[in-house]
């Protein structure tokens, strides 16, 4: 299998993030991609490719113009209002019972405009680093729609809580969107199976009202857990969509044993739909040993995961997401890819 990886990942490289109601240490870091690095490299996966240039003609058929435009400029208006951290975070945002039919002009309110949580740090390289990650996500789905059975996006940022305009959960752009986009556009039907411990809520936005995207997704019951505003069984998509969204959320605490029978239930719903690509979002933060999540995967459930993705038989685009216990995720992520290639 093909990695894609792009070291720009490292320009977005945030001390602090805002977390349990203080100023935390950041937990979304360069160290994340390196470690997942080092192990596809020690474990013989195959050749690692940089990304190819993004058209962003491409990236709007995804996300909102301004958007696009917000992020490349937030940090020059950060700047510019003489602020002096390393990260920039907002704190006010257009909920129902305020106007959202106008984007402010002062810092502040386009940051609320244009996000949904105070948990994700903007800092000087975001954009460059995002739109990195993107580019490492389509060049991944362009390896599958030349024909590869499976490929490796090795994202950094994450991108599956990021809407069409709003950013949150340390995502930015949607890179597994991105890519069930490019596969769709190549004419192939699509499903994204979502195995991070979040619910992916960006992706699930976007694909809600479409029929040519199937979107399943195994994650913590959002009563309990983050991102609490979406991610329950009830939510099945709507208009030409409905049918195509499938969200299986599991009580904090549970095991390979309740976890599999979820995945069971996703891959039944993915095998109805009969797709001629898949996409995971790979979350590896189910892992036991995660420190914001609570799920109780091991390194040994994740090759059982990898394992039974492959029976799948369905060209396989695996896309990084979450995962914050840095000195395993190497060994998680490696556990997936290579039980999937069946080593
Ligand atoms: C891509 C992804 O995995 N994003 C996750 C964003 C989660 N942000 C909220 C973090 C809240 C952490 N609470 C930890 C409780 C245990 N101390
Ligand atoms: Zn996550």
């Amino acid at each position: 299998m093909k990695t894609v990886y792009s070291p720009d990942h490292a320009c977005h490289h945030p001390r602090h993030e805002i977390s349990d109601g203080a100023l935390k240490a950041a937990v979304e870091i360069p160290s994340r991609a390196e470690m997942v690095l080092a192990a596809v490299k020690a474990a013989g996966l195959g050749e690692i490719l940089p990304p190819t240039p993004l058209e962003r003609a491409f990236v709007e058929r995804i996300h909102e113009p301004a958007y696009i435009d917000f992020l490349e400029g937030v940090w020059d208006e950060t700047v510019a209002a003489g602020r002096t951290e390393e990260e920039a975070f907002p704190f006010v945002w257009p909920t129902p019972g305020l106007r959202a039919d106008r984007v402010p002009t002062h810092l502040d309110g386009r940051m609320g405009f244009y996000s949904f949580d105070a948990g994700t740090p903007l800092t000087n390289g975001t954009f460059a680093a995002a739109w990195s990650s993107a580019s490492v996500a389509v060049t991944a789905a362009d390896l599958i729609a030349a024909g590869e059975g499976s490929a490796f996006a090795l994202c950094r940022p994450p991108g599956h809580h990021a809407m069409s305009a709003r950013y949150g959960g340390y995502c930015f752009f949607n890179n597994a969107a991105l890519a069930a986009e490019r596969l769709a556009a190549g004419g192939r039907r699509v499903a994204i199976l979502d195995v991070d411990y979040h619910h992916g809520n960006g992706t699930q936005a976007i694909f809600f009202e479409r029929g040519d995207v199937l979107f399943v997704s195994i994650h913590a019951d959002p009563d309990q857990e983050y991102p609490y505003f979406l991610g329950h069984a009830d939510e099945i998509g709507e208009g030409a969509g409905e049918g195509a969204n499938l969200n299986l959320p599991l009580p904090l605490g549970s095991d390979w044993a309740t976890w599999s029978k979820a995945l069971e239930l996703a891959l039944a719903s993915v095998e109805r739909a009969g797709p001629d690509a898949l996409v995971i979002s790979l979350g590896l933060d189910p892992y036991e040993g995660d420190p914001i999540s609570q799920f109780k995967l091991t390194t040994d459930d994740f090759s059982r995961l990898g394992e039974r993705l492959a029976k799948a038989g369905v060209p396989t685009l695996f896309v990084l997401e979450g995962g914050y216990a840095v000195e395993a995720l190497g060994a998680n992520c490696a556990a997936v890819l290579t039980a999937f290639e069946g080593k």
